[in-house]
Order: structure tokens, then sequence, then C-alpha cells
């Protein structure tokens, strides 16, 4: 494909030695039905470009992080020199690492490389070495307050196209469980002003989500992925036993079995099964996951371009991964705005050890604010070839939104103790 030297729609730019500079950069937080942080980044050749840094239920967080901190660092930096502001931003904070700093760093970065994509007249994937795929395997999330309800949106799924389907049941006995959303098609954990207090018990999911995938294989076969997130609830042993039992349903992949701090807790879990396991979406550099990859404990990789330190980390923990055959499972719910969606689908259009993208609808209200030219098609989503990441946002539209301030749930088990939502 010619790339047009100057495209018509960017004005003449100094892409040589000459100079340019960041004029501009700007916070903008608007809720189209739900709170998302993103980034504007203005230059003095007339190019801008656009990042996400929204943590669902910490928004304000990175707001101030970026307003207070990064801001007054970038003005007047030359937004080319996409690595060195990334080493400054990471090194130069001295308190490295966390989800606050490195979603921050995530927005600066991403709309660097939407600008410097945008200058190049390139869709953000070609810059980034070109296409490994045609389009990007999706899994939909199939939800039911029981295994009836839950086998009838799976195959709801089925029949809208798609190959992957992550299925997530209401538990007898439990008012809530993680990931069963009110109207089938968005799911929103950060409901209340204040977290809404849940009752957990593992016995309760243990005796109950093995009988799910027995009767979604029974009902449907094995032609289609599974996928079940655990949502961080079980030990290190329970985990094993769950895998276990989940094996002759062949899972594409369990999600968070268990909290993930200590990396060495996935090795009793791989000891006693075969079922593949998947974490990281918390995570939010490669030294969260590195012993997880380097001793083969999982087999997907969770972390995304907002949590990890946007698109210039996040292939580093790619690469890394790819020496031992992990692959990519990039986090995608609806509180990572379109603009970490657009993003992902070019990094997931490139990535050679590339594994599936989590795909949960945003609301028509949360498109029409960031216009975007990806689309869904037939379980699989392509990435537009817009130069840039192919998002925007319509800051007029955004400013009808404000900001409202919300939490995400807490789990307590039926003793009360509090335990992992
Ligand atoms: C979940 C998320 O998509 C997933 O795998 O773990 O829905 C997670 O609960 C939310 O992103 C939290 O805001
Ligand atoms: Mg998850």
């Amino acid at each position: 494909m010619n790339y047009p030297v100057n495209p018509p729609s960017q004005p003449d730019l100094d892409r040589g030695t000459g100079s340019m500079k960041i004029t501009g950069a700007r916070v903008i937080v608007t809720c189209p039905g739900r709170n998302f942080v993103t980034l504007k980044i203005e230059t003095d050749q007339g190019v801008y470009g656009i990042g996400d840094g929204t943590m669902n239920g910490r928004e304000k967080a990175v707001v101030a992080y970026l307003e207070e901190h990064i801001i007054p660092l970038l003005i007047g930096r030359d937004p080319r020199r996409i690595e060195d502001i990334w080493q400054y931003l990471y090194r130069g904070a001295y308190w490295r690492r966390g989800p606050v700093t490195m979603r921050a760093i995530a927005a600066v970065d991403v709309a660097l490389w939407d600008i410097k994509a945008k200058m190049a007249g390139m869709p953000l994937y070609d810059l980034l070495g070109g296409r490994s795929r045609d389009r990007v395997m999706v899994y939909g999330h199939a939800n039911g307050s029981d295994i009836a309800h839950t086998v009838d949106e799976v195959g709801r799924y089925i029949s809208e196209g798609y190959k992957a389907i992550r299925a997530q049941t209401g538990i007898p006995g439990l008012d809530k469980a993680y990931g069963i959303s009110k109207d089938k098609k968005f799911y929103e954990p950060a409901e209340g002003e204040l977290p809404l207090e849940t009752v957990w018990d593992t016995r309760k999911y243990l005796n109950y989500v093995p009988q799910l995938f027995d009767k979604l294989r029974d009902t449907y076969g094995f032609d289609h992925h599974l996928l079940h997130d655990v949502h961080h609830r079980l030990t290190p042993l329970e985990a094993a036993q769950l895998g276990k039992r989940l094996e002759p349903y062949s899972l594409f992949w369990m999600e968070d079995s268990t909290p993930a701090e200590n990396q060495e807790a996935f090795r009793l879990i791989r000891q006693h099964t075969t079922t593949p396991l998947a974490v990281g979406e918390i995570f939010n550099t490669l030294w969260d996951c590195k012993d997880l990859i380097q001793n083969q404990l999982i087999d997907y990789i969770r972390t995304t371009i907002v949590s990890a330190g946007g698109l210039t980390h996040l292939r580093r923990i790619a690469d890394f991964a790819s020496v031992w055959q992990v692959r990519t499972g990039s986090h995608g719910a609806t509180d990572l705005s379109p603009v970490t969606m657009g993003t992902a689908l070019h990094f997931d259009t490139w990535v050679p050890n590339f594994g599936i993208q989590e795909y949960m609808r945003h609301t028509p209200e949360t498109d029409a604010v960031f216009p975007h030219d990806y689309r869904f098609d037939d379980g699989f989503l392509l990435c537009g070839e817009t130069p840039g990441h192919g998002v925007d946002i319509d800051e007029a539209l955004a400013a009808k939104y404000p900001y409202s301030p919300k939490q995400l749930p807490v789990a307590r088990l039926e003793d009360g103790t509090l335990w992992n939502w």
C-alpha cells in the first residue's frame, strides 16, 4: 500500500530533522454511562493524539497525576521521542510502577503513538511492523442468573458468530456473582457511589461452575472456545481443584483463578491441572508477570494498553512472553475506553504471539463520544486503515456527560471476612 507522503488530511509536516513540539495537553473526563479519562496532546504542527487513562473507581487519581505531575513536563518536548518520554516519565517519577502511574504514562504513550502514526500517514499496526493477521479473534461475555440462562446466552453469542465466549453464571444461594450483567449486553460492575457489599462462598461456587461447563459442552459440543473468569476468588489449591474439574470441558482459559501478587502460587495450580491459565488484567509492568512467564506458569498474559504503561511497555511484555510461548489475551472490559480498544486492536493485529482479545461492547452513547473505525465481523474485530489508532473524541459531546463518581464492589465471606471481589 503506497501511503501518501503528506496525506491530504494532514498539514505539511516537518517529519525530517526539523523541530516539533508539544504545545498543549489536557485531560477530558466524560461519563457517557460510565467514566472515562482521556488525554489529548496537541503539537505545533497541528497534529494531535489521544490516549486513555481510565481506572475504574479511581479515575480522579489518574486525572490528578496527569494534570499536576505530568502535563507540565510535556510542554515543549518533541512528541516524536516516544521512548525517551516513556523512560523520562517512568524513571523520572522515582516512585516507579503502580496502577495510577502506569495508566498516566499509558495515556501519554498512546497519544504520542497516535501522533507519530498520523504524521507517517499510517495505521498504527503498520508503524509497529505490519500485519501478522487479517483479523483479531475476540471473546464475548455470556452470562445468566443460572446455568439454563447462561447456556441460552452462550447460544446467542454463537448465533452472532463468536468463536470464543466467556461464560459466567449466578450461583444458587449467592445474591451476587462476578460478571452477571443486568441487561445481558453491557456489563458495568462499578454501580454505586459507595462500594456494593457482596457475599461470596467458594463451596457454593465450586459445586456449581463445573456443572455449567458440562451443560455447555453437552449442548454445543467442542467447536467453540469457552473461557471463564474466576476473578481472584480462590486459594491456589482451590484453583487447582477447579482447573482439574474443568479439564474434561477443554476451556480456552481459566482466568484470575487466584490473586497473583504471589506469582509463585501459580506453580501449585500448574502442578495439578492442564486447564490453560490466564492472568494479568490488574498488572501494570513486566515485573508483575516476569516469574509467571519465564517459569511457564501461565499460558496467556492479560495486561493491556491502558494498565501497562501503553504500547511502548506492552510490546516489551509481549516480546518477553513470546520467548516462553505465552500468548497475549488483553483485557477489554467496558471500563477500558474505545481508545484502548482501538489501540489494542492495532497491537493485536501486529503482535506475533497473539492469543485472543476480550471484547465487551461499549454502549451507543460511549461509541458516539469516541468515534472509531474498528468493527466487529463474525466473531472477529478488524482495526481500520485510518492513520493513527483510528479513535477520536467528540469533545462537545463528551462535555455533556459530567463525571459521576462510582466505586467497584467489595466481597465478603458469609462470616464477614473481607475477600477478593
Ligand atoms: C473482568 C473485568 O473483563 C474481565 O475479565 O475482570 O470485568 C473487571 O472486573 C473490570 O474491568 C473491573 O473494572
Ligand atoms: Mg477478568
